[in-house]
């Protein structure tokens, strides 16, 4: 399964930020049903990303964020897609069901613990801003 991952530092004080951040401690908040899934699914995310998931329960493609950014149109294969969300990061995340963070919005607080998306967010984000 091949990994879409993308590392945005922007400066190098804010990678020293990140690598300085406390430990998150989202991995002991995961429920049992929360890990009914293939081995390993979520753990693809890595501790400090912002993730994204084409299938549920941390499955398909992943597609992550490491940085502060405003993505105001995910792209054609990410665009309506994203099932599932996992904000490892220290940043608050909003996402959005139209381009241009226009839409209903979702937001994800640092260090939460990893979701499934329902409707009417399930296969509809199609933008994000990362602060
Ligand atoms: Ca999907």
């Amino acid at each position: 399964m091949k990994r879409r991952l993308i590392y945005l530092i922007a400066v190098a004080a804010a990678a020293g930020a990140i690598v300085s951040a406390p430990v998150s401690s989202a991995s002991a908040s995961v429920g049992p049903e929360e890990r009914r899934d293939s081995p390993g699914a979520w753990d693809r995310c890595e501790e400090d990303e912002f993730c994204l998931f084409e299938d549920a329960n941390g499955e398909g493609e992943m597609y992550s964020l490491a940085a502060p950014i405003t993505i105001p149109y995910l792209g054609y294969f990410w665009n309506d897609r994203t099932s599932s969300i996992w904000n490892r990061s220290r940043y608050d995340v909003e996402t959005f069901t139209a381009a241009d963070l226009q839409g209903r919005g979702l937001s994800f607080t640092p260090y939460g613990a990893p979701v499934n998306l329902s409707l009417p967010h399930n296969d509809s984000i199609s933008s994000l801003d990362v602060r």
